[in-house]
């Protein structure tokens, strides 16, 4: 079957190569211990999802451009984002991990984000339910218990627009500084 909707587009915070590495090594002893089917996302394509915009056949550049200006005009300040468990959402079939206690500002990011893209005329998929996460497996068999995770600190500085090709490889569209 022809998968027609393969271009997704969506805001995230991108790690850096040495949280990349951190949250690499949380997975490596979560899955030598619990070992949980599912395929592990790539360590270069780990994010956590901000607010969605779509998925489409082809990339609508107007949507682009909208998204862009609304993230110009959303201001929030830096934070530190501390993953430090590990769960899964079954019905999508992912494992990730994720934060006991989300920081306040992540939370104020999604909202502003949120108001800034209604302002501009941009759907954005699921926003009332921002479950902050990083997914690490996919394709899960089985629901993984709420577990805690050696804390993982990301200092987040920065957030960036992704658009994800049929390829599953991700473009970096943008990104803007988190500064209030
Ligand atoms: P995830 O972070 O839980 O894996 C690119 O596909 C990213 O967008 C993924 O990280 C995925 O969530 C998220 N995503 C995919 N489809 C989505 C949808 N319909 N609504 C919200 N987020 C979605």
């Amino acid at each position: 079957m022809t998968r027609v909707h393969e271009h997704k587009l969506f805001f995230a915070l991108w790690p850096d190569e040495a949280t990349r590495a951190r949250i690499a090594g949380a997975v490596d002893a979560f899955v030598r211990t619990a070992a949980p089917r599912g395929r592990r996302v790539k360590t270069e394509r780990l994010h956590m999802t901000l607010p969605f915009l779509g998925e489409f056949a082809e990339l609508p550049p107007a949507l682009v451009a909208a998204a862009c200006a609304a993230a110009a005009q959303a201001r929030a300040g830096s934070f530190d984002c501390v993953l430090d468990r590990f769960g899964s959402f079954a019905r999508a079939h992912v494992g990730w991990l994720g934060c006991a206690e989300p920081a306040p500002a992540l939370q104020v990011l999604f909202e502003r984000l949120v108001e800034a893209l209604r302002a501009h005329d941009c759907h954005v998929a699921r926003s009332a339910q921002f479950v902050p996460h990083v997914t690490v497996l996919r394709d899960i068999e089985h629901p993984i218990e709420a577990a805690p995770a050696t804390p993982v600190r990301w200092p987040v500085d920065e957030f960036v627009l992704i658009a994800s090709r049929p390829s599953g490889d991700y473009d970096l569209l943008a990104r803007w500084p988190l500064r209030v």
